[in-house]
């Protein structure tokens, strides 16, 4: 963990701009005296109890006035850094909050980096990795169910869980290493199933986790969907069908789409990076032949790939070869224009490509029909199930990719029980599982790491 450097910090933490009020933010040992030194009102910060609210004025060194202010006094221990805290609420507007932001600078106070004052917080130990890393997620958040997801991790749903994970394996290690100690004639014969047991319980919980991260991370990062197919589809009228605005351009030339065209929308309360591309045929030019590399680039960059062919004409030598290049468990297939007739039915086009693809179904993107079904399967195909109320703790690529070295640590741990290993090697396996889970939590994360998750956060938070 990186050390606390002790010095007193201070920064805006409202968002520039337009605004009613600006708050700017002291946190350390000598907030107080700091804020003191530059705020007149009717009685002084120093002495002032906690959590109380004070109007006043902030005076530059030339006795200039910065703005007129409401200062809030938060003694240590109970804030948000666990420090001394201050802050200014100050005129909203680009000015009257740089103007103390600077008064408070020139008095003895640091510029504090993006994300200090949570990683005080966590450096205090009020906060857990996973619990400040949710605090970027709550100001970020894009749904209402990402917001309750995040705040589900702030209030320390997730850490729990890990924690208690982590505790287990350490119980798990130690039990190992005193069989290491012990004479082999002496080791209960129940041992190596108690460790297995132990071993596949935690593999349980972590199997538990990973199984609902894509909705987690999806209503996080949002869902990239690219729509590929042969020219002249109608991948664009279903991207515009979509986004109910005329996004896209339509026409009946095939090869009109060029470039990629991106577009944020919910589906299902989940959100989607849309992405129209252009239609897969040996390209006439230049520019048509980077758009087709661009739509290749984003079939293979996308969560979901929607495969669009025209339902009325039926599947054809084209549409099949765009399909071999696609990966089924990643695609579901859409027939258009079925109100020009259809000469496929829905459930007759996957097998019509004769591979496991994720679902397909049929729709007029010039008439709306099937649109409401399609919503239901781009949410399903991607998630599993549409967004519910279930806990989706697990919602970030870092906690993910630590949880699967967890579980590749389980499996090998397991293997060796089994196939009766030498305690020491398998309490090696259950360590690196335990240290796995402890960068997640912060116990053990690596300086660069913590570096790059404050790295994230706003100044001022
Ligand atoms: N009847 C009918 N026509 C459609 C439908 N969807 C698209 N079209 C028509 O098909 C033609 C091509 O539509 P686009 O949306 O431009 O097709 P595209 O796949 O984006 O084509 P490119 O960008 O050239 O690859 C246009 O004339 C559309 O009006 C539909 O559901 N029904
Ligand atoms: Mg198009």
């Amino acid at each position: 963990m990186r050390a606390s450097s002790g010095d007193t910090i201070v920064a805006i933490s409202t968002a520039l701009g337009p605004g009613a009020i600006a708050i700017v933010r002291l946190s350390g040992a000598r907030s107080l005296e700091i804020a003191d030194s530059v705020f007149r009102g009717s009685a002084g910060l120093s002495g002032a109890p906690s959590h109380s609210v004070h109007h006043g004025y902030v005076f530059d060194a030339d006795g200039r006035e910065a703005d007129e202010v409401l200062a809030t006094v938060l003694r240590s221990p109970s804030t948000y850094t666990t420090e001394d805290m201050v802050e200014f609420g100050c005129h909203g507007g680009a000015m009257p909050g740089r103007r103390v932001l600077e008064v408070c600078l020139n008095a003895g106070a640091r510029l504090a980096r993006r994300g200090e004052f949570t990683e005080r917080a966590s450096l205090s130990g009020r906060l857990d990795l996973v619990q400040a890393e949710a605090v970027a997620d709550v100001v970020g958040a894009k749904t209402r169910r990402g917001l309750e997801i995040a705040l589900g991790q702030l209030e320390g749903g997730l850490s729990g869980r890990l924690t208690e994970l982590r505790a287990s394996l350490l119980d798990v290690r130690a039990e190992l290493e005193a069989q290491v100690d012990v004479d082999s004639d002496e080791v209960e014969p129940g041992g190596p199933e108690a460790i297995l047991a132990a071993l596949e319980a935690s593999r349980g919980l972590v199997a538990e986790l990973l199984s609902r991260c894509e909705l987690g991370i999806a209503m996080r990062d949002g869902l990239s969907v690219a729509i590929v197919g042969r020219p002249n589809v109608g991948k664009s009228s279903l991207m515009n069908a979509l986004l109910m605005r005329d996004r896209s351009i339509v026409t009946p030339l095939p090869g009109t789409t060029r470039d990629a065209i991106e577009e944020f929308l919910h589906v299902r309360g989940v959100p989607v990076r849309l992405i129209d591309t252009a239609g897969w045929r040996d390209a006439v030019d230049e520019a048509e032949e980077a758009g087709v590399a661009r739509a290749r680039a984003a079939a293979a960059g996308a969560a979901l790939v929607v495969l669009v062919v025209d339902a009325s004409s039926g599947v054809d030598a084209d549409d099949e070869v765009i399909a071999r290049d696609l990966e089924p468990a990643r695609t579901i297939i859409v027939g258009n224009k079925i109100d020009l007739g259809a000469a496929v039915r829905g459930d007759e086009l996957a097998a019509a490509f004769g591979s496991s693809w994720l679902g397909a179904t049929c729709v007029s993107a010039k008439e709306g029909a099937g649109l409401d079904a399609l919503r239901d399967l781009i949410v399903s195909a991607a998630l599993g199930s549409p967004p519910g109320d279930e806990p989706a703790h697990l919602s970030n690529v870092r906690h993910v990719d630590a949880l699967k070295t967890v579980d590749a640590a389980l499996v090998r741990a397991s293997r060796l029980t089994r196939e009766s290993g030498p305690p020491e090697v398998v309490a090696v396996e259950v360590a690196e599982a335990a240290t796995a889970l402890g960068e997640v939590t912060g116990e053990t994360t690596p300086e660069d790491v913590l570096e790059r998750i404050f790295e994230r956060f706003c100044v001022g938070k």
